[in-house]
């Protein structure tokens, strides 16, 4: 068993990789700085707050703490490549971490436990095993639906089934399921397909009365032709 002075010195030797720092008032801990990044160029001042890693062990190596436990929230970078070594996707190409609490669940169980320190080395490749079940094809982005046909030359019309002259939900609904089922059109891939809907019936019930009238139906074209005269207009 290691003695508590050797454990607080692990967890400085830590801090060593993001910034210097002071061992503090413990008199017993001796600190030996391995390396100092050259891209570090403020000591840590006293009143600084710092974030950091860390991994603590005794001196046999056996970890009794970690840097993530379960429900931490977690930030970090990864590199996905095939296993020829094809890269298919990088957090470093969307600029962002990837950020999720971990051991909950949120991410696919070989990676919650890969991120778990303790469970998987923190330098550790994980491999995982895909098997594709299903293929949904997207739409550009910004577009919630996109005509895969020639679309109805009275489209207000054609949504309006009851002939009533304003499309509820439910009719609004029905018209656009009914073209995803022919294959006329293709909805915005989602586990939720009739929130897409209803996202796409909120964007057409311009006064928000709970039904399209033939005057409010834009088409998404229409709308970004009018944004855009607008915005030259502006200038
Ligand atoms: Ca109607
Ligand atoms: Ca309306």
């Amino acid at each position: 068993m290691m003695s508590r002075p050797r454990m607080i010195l692990s967890a400085v030797l830590a801090l060593w990789a993001c910034g210097w720092c002071s061992p503090g008032p413990v008199e017993d801990v001796r600190v030996d700085p391995y390396s100092r990044p050259q891209q570090c160029i403020r000591e840590v001042q006293k009143g600084d707050l710092v974030r950091y890693h860390y991994n603590a062990t005794f001196a046999d190596g056996t970890q009794f703490d970690s840097r993530s436990i379960k429900g931490d929230y977690m930030r970090y970078h990864y590199n996905g490549t095939f296993l020829n070594g094809d890269a298919f996707d990088s957090s470093y190409n969307h600029n962002s971490t990837y950020n999720t609490y971990i051991g909950l669940g949120y991410v696919i169980s070989g990676m919650d436990k890969g991120l778990q320190a303790g469970s998987v080395p923190g330098s550790a490749v994980l491999r995982f095993e895909v098997e594709l079940v299903s293929l949904q094809k997207g739409v550009p982005e910004g577009y919630l639906f996109v005509w895969l046909d020639e679309m109805p030359e009275k489209i207000f019309n054609a949504m309006d089934i009851n002939q009533d002259e304003e499309v509820p939900l439910e009719e609004f609904s029905e018209f656009i399921r009914r073209q995803v089922t022919e294959g006329k059109g293709r909805l915005k891939p989602s586990r939720d397909p009739e929130s897409v809907i209803r996202d796409m019936f909120k964007n057409q019930d311009r006064n928000e009365d709970g039904r399209i009238t033939a005057d409010e139906l834009k088409l998404k074209v229409e709308e970004d032709i009018e944004k855009e005269t607008a915005r030259h207009e502006e200038l």
